[in-house]
């Protein structure tokens, strides 16, 4: 079957040429070009802690005039950015008007497993599912999304994401001002028909093997939008909300700035980058230094991680492509320091690990990069453990209060492996320790070959409402690349 992403992987020269814009090295964009679209802000604290969110089918217009059917949260794509305070409990009552099953889970959010939004937690058409979060961890940079069983991939791609902001009281004296100097930037990409402004999700099988590649990128739902920004540190929380592209973040002037945070919360001090790379749902914020100002595109470059294939598909050539634009605002921004320090994550020793566990992630292929020397007896399905999920099974049992080494083994290409329920760190990672700015707490990373992680529970879950673990290539995961576990 050929569809219309299949053709753009056989015909990579015609995607690079879309992808890629004449007159980028310039600085110039010429598609897209609004505003960006900062999405509505909803602090807990502010609603009484009860919180409402509509799921639905809407309308966006990706090109101006050419409205493409999309699904959001409260509004036509995306949604709002949810703000946590620590140890608050907040009344969540979501309302599912999609017209076919979803679920919500709360991704990087510690809450017990009847509260996760796993693919157990079903709400059917027209039902409203009600959880109590106990917001029970330092301040990060959270999201949202669905998680229906095969269904997940479709439903993310029609636009179902939001972040959430959890916070903890402790100032740090970042910029905080929500939409000013602390963007909300979720970049994903799409393919988007440029006659009808349309988004399809049609599966063919190069999409289940690699995953769904879009030659577009958009941020917050625009294309190559600009932020206006004040002449000074602007934080900058990023998510890539893609099914699954890794993006190469850099500035087209190669200018340094500072990773401050990873999925779990601050790392232990500022860590200077030019280049950064995220993979399917990870975060990070960073600090960019607007005082020049300069305006200046963002990029990104081909999706290295996937060797030949991300060259084939993304842009056929090493040239990065603009993400987004900053204008700076004349007006002096508000006097601020880089932090020497941030917030130490607590140490953890590997020793006091009670289990040793080995996870084979297989997208079906056998590739080059693979060490099937060590796992020839495996069956090539997309799957963990030579095993495709099943929601009958409890792949994994695990003790509340006890860290465990998680063993993940890339077979065919790179996964970016996640847990739900549990934060981790990183020992290493592809024989490695990993960069500064992969040693604090995480729930997602990108396995390239084999990484040992100390995942560490402090969550319940019983087997009727289990923890998924899963590769955040959303194909994979609705194929089957996904086990679960209770915690008790
Ligand atoms: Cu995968």
């Amino acid at each position: 079957m050929i569809t219309r992403r299949s053709l753009i992987v056989g015909t990579g020269a015609v995607a690079s040429a879309t992808i890629l814009d004449a007159r980028f090295g310039r600085g110039e964009i010429t598609r897209g070009g609004g505003h960006l679209p900062i999405p509505q802000l909803i602090d807990a604290a502010n609603h009484h802690n009860a919180i409402r969110l509509t799921v639905s089918a809407g309308h966006h217009e990706f090109y101006k005039g050419k409205p493409a059917r999309t699904y959001g949260y409260s509004g036509p794509i995306l949604g709002p950015v949810l703000r946590f305070r620590r140890g608050d409990h907040v009344e969540m009552s979501v309302r599912n008007e999609l017209g076919v099953a979803t679920t919500v889970h709360w991704h990087g959010l510690l809450v017990p497993g009847d509260a996760d939004g796993g693919p157990q937690r079903k709400i059917a058409p027209g039902a409203t599912w009600r959880p109590t979060l106990s917001i029970d961890q330092p301040a990060a940079t959270l999201w949202y999304h669905p998680h229906p069983h095969h269904d997940t991939g479709r439903q993310v791609y029609l636009g179902l994401a939001g972040l959430i902001i959890v916070e903890d009281g402790i100032d740090l004296g970042l910029p905080d001002r929500f939409g000013v100097d602390d963007l909300p930037l979720i970049i994903q990409d799409r393919v988007i028909d440029e006659t009808d402004g349309s988004i399809g999700y049609d599966l063919g099988q190069l999409d289940v093997v690699y995953g769904v590649r879009g030659d577009t990128v958009i941020v917050n739902g625009a294309i190559t939008p600009t932020a206006n920004v004040p002449a000074g540190w602007v934080r900058l929380r990023l998510l890539n909300g893609s099914n699954a592209r890794n993006f190469e973040l850099r500035f087209q002037d190669g200018r340094t700035f500072h990773v401050i945070a990873s999925d779990g919360g601050f790392l232990s001090r500022p860590v200077p980058m030019s280049v950064l790379r995220i993979s399917p749902a990870e975060r990070f914020e960073i600090l960019v230094d607007f005082a020049d100002g300069q305006p200046v595109v963002l990029q990104t470059g081909p999706d290295r991680a996937m060797g030949l294939f991300g060259a084939i598909s993304d842009a056929g050539t090493d040239e990065y492509a603009p993400v987004m634009r900053f204008e700076v605002d004349p007006a002096p921004a508000a006097a601020r320091q880089l932090p020497f320090q941030l917030v130490e994550p607590e140490a953890v020793d590997p020793s006091a690990a009670v289990q040793r566990r080995q996870f084979v992630l297989n997208n079906g292929l056998c590739g080059q990069r693979t060490r099937m020397s060590n796992h020839g007896n495996l069956p090539a399905i997309i799957g963990i453990n030579g095993q495709v999920h099943d929601p009958r099974r409890i792949d994994v049992e695990t003790r509340l209060g006890t860290s465990e080494v998680w063993e993940i083994v890339s077979v065919g290409m790179p996964h970016p492996f996640h847990v739900h329920g549990a934060m981790f760190r990183v020992l290493t990672l592809d024989g490695k320790p990993p960069p500064e700015h992969l040693t604090g707490w995480k729930d997602v990373v990108l396995v390239e070959d084999k990484a040992e992680l100390l995942v560490k529970f402090t969550k319940r879950a019983t087997r009727e409402y289990p923890f998924m673990y899963h590769c955040h290539i959303l194909e994979h995961e609705d194929a089957g690349m996904m086990g679960q576990y209770a915690c008790t």
